[in-house]
């Protein structure tokens, strides 16, 4: 009785989401000989085809690995341990996804070396712009630590940065250093190194200095023993990310140093050790008339002054993980420096966990402009928690898949992404994976209709980045911290001039690129209103006014949302009831949330547009004072659950 009551409630627990992708059923039965090593024990716990052969292989490449079945029997091939659990999770994916039986053959290797998890997460368990929850690092859980290395390595993923970017000094204390350690011990086999973020003036807010210029000997003494330190404890630690000089976070600059000045000072630190420094180029300063320019103005000029060991962490627009930005021109504009890109998998500005949005598409349409092989690596900013499904919603495990399998392969489309995670996460019924994954690959389109189209950016809310607020304002507040800055909105019409005419921060991509974003005529609608101040009645390609387009758009936001929830609504019987009912929970706050954007941005620009919503569209059901009136209440670890509440 006991027996059976614990294997119910064990079905029970596993449809919670805890599992994420990795919903194993049932133990392993097959034969699997050859290297031992936690490929083997994964292959033991749940494989079930044939037997297996792991075996090492010099000329595989790094972290690759070539499986092959013969006469019934299959090798995995690697030259290193990754590798083989890169291989036997690559079977195990097959498996879950109904394809255990078949002959394997393929070569595969990851396309990033460097394939790394950024978690904002504060010493006190906070997690910046986290929305499932506390960190999961704030108390050391050995099962949970497993769970979380199995799943990235499940994905290729193989390093992670532990804490928030804007970093206390703590982080490098003794104490933190030693939850590192542990935590560092966990993933290890798992093929995953540890990172930090470092802040810039730990030498004096932890060692007591009277300066952290990067040209102090003292200084450069107090980070020699600290990284000394560090190895002691974490023989293969990764090396550190900074964030220097950037929304008031300490750097070189600080003291008239550069900032090639202050990574190459901590990259020459970590070079004895084969650590490397991420570097970030998140740059703005009040003073600038356009904020997209400046990441290219205070760059450029370093370009070749870095060491080799120092990588630029580039976000992958120029502006801040927009629902829709272009591509950041710092990518195209460095030629002798490394890059990596920074995505976003934590849904700060797209809906936080509430919004079914996945990602994998905003991340291929930046590979479609800025050649993979043209960056180094691959960082996301994490969206992991200690919520009980990891990410908040349950659609948003999907991100954290499509980050790995996109930074392993990112020629991989985002339709296999979705038919891969759906199938392994909520099984192999047609029924439900195909109508999901055509809501998975639409749903970005739909949270840039609702939320920001044909270009629009950064009109959120001034107190968080959930919910529209193009209005706000505040006494003394930076002006490129209110919404007005990037919509422009007037008489004439909307959007930021960044022509040649304008700010000018077209000239900062290829010519190519420049003249097609320079010609409203050809500028593509979605980033109409980032490079153009546009007429109200400028006629659109679709002979609709501009005005009538932009009120069509974000009523197709709608619609698609409500779409959404209708196909979910119909999903019912292909799903288990608790995450049934948790998604179709989200998918309503994501329609009604869709309608408060739709209203309040339409009510608004109204004001400045004096012209009709058009009537072949659903009109506004709020009023402009209701809109203004509303307010959320959401802080950096909490859920934004009462979303439509007032
Ligand atoms: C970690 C934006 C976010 C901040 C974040 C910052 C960054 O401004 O709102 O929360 O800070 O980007 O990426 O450094």
């Amino acid at each position: 009785m006991l027996g059976l009551l614990l294997s119910v409630s064990t079905m029970v627990r596993a449809e919670d989401g805890s599992d994420l992708w990795l919903r194993f059923k049932g133990a392993g039965t097959a034969d699997v000989t050859g290297v031992k090593g936690v490929a083997m024990d994964e292959l033991k716990q749940y494989w079930q085809g044939n037997p297996v052969v792991l075996k090492k292989q010099k000329n595989v490449a790094k972290d690759g690995y070539v499986i092959t079945t013969n006469g019934g029997k299959t090798t995995i091939a690697a030259s290193t341990d990754a590798g083989l659990l890169y291989g036997a999770y690559h079977m195990l994916r097959l498996q879950q996804m109904g394809q255990g039986g078949a002959p394997v053959n393929v070569s595969e290797k990851p396309f990033y070396d460097l394939r790394i998890l950024n978690h904002w997460d504060n010493p006190n368990g906070t997690v910046e712009r986290g929305f499932a929850g506390k960190s999961i690092f704030l108390q050391f859980d050995p099962q949970k630590m497993k769970k979380y290395a199995q799943a990235n390595a499940s994905v290729g993923i193989n390093g992670t940065v532990l804490n928030n970017v804007n970093a206390k000094p703590e982080a490098l204390g003794v104490e933190n250093l030693q939850k590192a350690k542990q935590i560092a011990d966990v993933l290890r086999p798992y093929g995953i190194r540890v990172y930090l973020s470092v802040n810039f003036a730990s030498p004096i807010k932890l060692g007591g200095l009277e300066t952290a210029d990067p040209l102090d000997k003292k200084v450069v003494g107090w980070w020699k023993n600290k990284v000394a330190e560090i190895y002691k404890m974490i023989p293969d630690f990764g090396g550190f990310l900074v964030k220097a000089n950037s929304e008031g976070e300490p750097g070189p600059c600080d003291y008239g140093r550069t900032h090639a000045e202050g990574a190459n000072m901590l990259a020459d630190v970590l070079k004895p050790y084969k650590g490397l420094v991420m570097w970030r180029a998140f740059v703005y300063n009040p003073q600038s008339k356009d904020r997209a320019k400046q990441a290219v103005e205070e760059f450029v000029p370093l370009d070749g002054q870095f060491r080799d060991n120092v990588i630029i962490q580039i976000k992958n627009g120029p502006v801040d993980f927009q629902p829709c930005e272009p591509y950041s021109p710092l990518f195209t504009n460095v030629q002798k420096t490394q890059t990596m890109v920074e995505f976003q998998i934590t849904q700060e500005y797209l809906g936080a966990a509430n919004h079914l949005v996945f990602l994998a598409p905003m991340w291929k349409e930046f590979f479609g402009l800025v050649k993979p092989q043209s960056v180094k690596a691959m960082a996301g900013v994490a969206n992991i928690g200690d919520d009980t499904n990891w990410c908040g919603h349950h659609f948003a495990q999907a991100n954290w898949y499509a980050f790995g399998r996109l930074a392993w392969n990112p020629e991989l489309t985002s339709e296999t992404i979705a038919e891969e995670w759906m199938r392994q996460t909520f099984g192999n019924d047609d029924k439900l994976v195909k109508p999901m994954v055509k809501v998975m690959t639409e749903s970005r389109d739909a949270c840039v209709n609702y939320m920001m189209p044909l270009g629009l950016h950064h009109i959120f809310a001034g107190t968080h980045h959930y919910g529209p607020e193009p209005w706000y304002d505040a006494p003394g507040i930076r002006r490129d911290w209110t919404p007005a800055y990037y919509h422009k909105a007037d008489a004439e019409g909307l959007g930021f001039d960044r022509t040649k005419n304008g700010s000018d921060a077209v000239s900062q991509y290829p010519k190519e690129l420049c003249d097609l974003y320079n010609d409203i005529n050809t500028c593509p609608d979605k980033y109409l209103l980032w490079f153009h101040h546009v007429p109200w009645d400028y006629k659109m390609k679709t002979g609709r006014t501009f005005w009538d387009e932009l009120c069509h758009r974000y009523d197709k936001g709608v619609q698609q949302a409500r779409g959404f929830l209708a196909t979910w609504d119909a999903m019912q019987p292909y799903v288990d009831k608790q995450r049934f009912e948790e998604v179709q929970r989200k998918l309503r706050i994501q329609a009604r949330d869709a309608v408060w954007w739709r209203d309040a941005c339409l009510l608004y620009f109204q004001t400045f547009s004096n012209r009709p919503i058009p009537q072949d569209m659903e009109h506004p059901v709020h009023n402009l004072d209701e809109m203004m009136k509303f307010k959320i209440r959401i802080t950096m670890y909490e859920n934004p659950e009462c979303g439509y509440t007032k």
